[in-house]
């Protein structure tokens, strides 16, 4: 233990500390690692010790937070984003509300494509300062690690610009960014008839995006209308040959399959889900693939139908969860209303909830010895919460409880003087 720390966080009312040895699944992610009236101490930018009260006594710090009860996390980890993209579709909502399907409106030239036509029309500046703006609004809900696609260029240009606006920011942005390559994304007009030549194109990027240092993995939008089984895994297959991590946008709104093929290459993760077959699942569980969850989609698609992560626990696959912020199906930042979407539609408990959005997230970008625990030895990344227990976040919904983010041992976000929410509830 050491005698001076720069940070020292006092009267913590439950801390979540997480702490696992690998990612979680099963009964497992019931777990939560909690200590009551604990304290936290914070050097160098790490967490240097973690105990109960008496243990901060005779300790120096430079700085001391009387956390007044409240609960305190690791900073959330959001495992799955579009969050560099030009314009918005907010024009897509009348669409919407006359039923037609986002499939077809992709179909028409519209959805992710109109997103396209404004992110190659965008300068790399507007890129970035309008994702800095989107990474603003992540941190100020409690998330300090991101995964950032690509996916709005769809020419070669276009994507390097997107990705290294997202390299850029990961220098820049207190956020810890994670690129993926989603050049697959949608077929672009001018490939329409030819999807084979513009995944060729696509493929003959990735030596200069690995060269370049530009993303870790490469996903791909397996989906009725855009990416076949065959062709997604005969890309991907090639993706990994030149050593990158394999993602899928797997069975979201059709179930192709893309869930199986996804543990047959042993993607890190397979997103979405919510087709998944019951042979799809067994195979997650079987091969460790990270089932991440988006339910915020399913909800803004007006899906009766969510992913069936009651069955995915059941059978011991990892799950994790994520917001998909994009400007089509899932605009927004807010990950604490994705929580509360997990409860109500995927019926996770809190405990799972809490490690499907720290532990198994940080696993599903690869990042699992760095983020969602906390843990003596790793980078201080934690949260604060207006929150008198961790059962109040996914049940209060629709509003930021966040009360103070802490990335690398440093305040980032503050929203204003800590105040008694023992009160808010019985349970204190
Ligand atoms: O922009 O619509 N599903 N890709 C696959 C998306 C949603 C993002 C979008
Ligand atoms: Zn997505």
């Amino acid at each position: 233990m050491k005698e001076y720390v720069d940070l020292l966080l006092i009267n913590i009312g439950q801390l979540l500390t997480m702490e696992s040895v690998g990612p979680k699944a099963g009964k497992a992610m019931q777990d939560v690692g909690l200590l009551e009236d604990a304290v936290v101490g914070i050097a160098n930018r790490k967490i240097v010790f973690i105990g109960e009260r008496e243990s901060a006594s005779g300790i120096q710090a430079g700085q001391v937070i009387d956390c007044q009860g409240k609960l305190v996390s690791p900073g959330l980890v959001d495992p799955h984003t579009h969050v560099v993209f030009g314009g918005s579709r907010e024009h897509e909502m009348a669409l919407k509300q006359q039923g037609v399907p986002y499939l077809e409106i992709l179909q028409q030239g519209g959805g992710i494509l109109s997103t396209v036509e404004s992110t190659r029309e965008a300068t790399e500046d507007h890129l970035y300062e309008k994702s800095r703006f989107h990474l603003d609004r992540m941190l100020s809900y409690g998330v300090t690690t991101v995964e950032a696609k690509s996916g709005y260029g769809l020419d070669v240009d276009t994507e390097l610009k997107q990705l290294k606006v997202a390299k850029r920011l990961q220098q820049d942005h207190p956020i810890d960014l994670v690129s993926t390559f989603l050049g697959a994304h949608a077929i672009p007009h001018e490939y329409k008839e030819d999807p084979q030549a513009f995944l060729t194109e696509m493929i003959n990027m990735l030596d200069l995006i690995k060269k370049e240092n530009l993303a870790e993995f490469v996903d791909i939008f397996t989906e009725t209308g855009v990416f076949t089984v065959e062709q997604s895994r005969e890309y991907l297959k090639k993706a990994s040959e030149k050593g990158f991590g394999l993602k899928i946008h797997a069975d979201e709104i059709d179930p192709l399959g893309g869930t199986e093929l996804a543990a047959e290459l042993g993607a890190i993760s397979a997103d979405h889900l919510v087709g998944a077959s019951d042979h799809g699942i067994q195979k997650l569980a079987e091969t460790g693939t990270i089932a991440v969850l988006l339910p915020g989609t399913t909800f803004y698609l007006g899906k009766e139908t969510f992913a069936r992560a009651r069955k995915m626990i059941d059978e011991n696959v990892i799950v994790a969860l994520a917001t998909d912020f994009n400007p089509g199906s899932c605009p927004t930042e807010n990950i604490q209303l994705i929580m509360t979407f997990a409860a109500l539609k995927l019926k996770m408990t809190p405990e799972e909830i809490w490690n499907a959005m720290t532990v198994n997230a940080a696993y599903a970008i690869g990042r699992g010895e760095q983020a969602g625990q906390l843990v003596v030895g790793r980078q201080a990344d934690l949260v604060i919460w207006d929150a008198p227990n961790y059962h109040y976040l996914p049940y209060h919904y629709g509003v930021n409880h966040v009360n103070t983010v802490i990335k690398n041992g440093e305040v980032v976000s503050k929203r204003r003087e800590v105040s008694d929410t023992t009160s808010l509830s019985s349970k204190s």
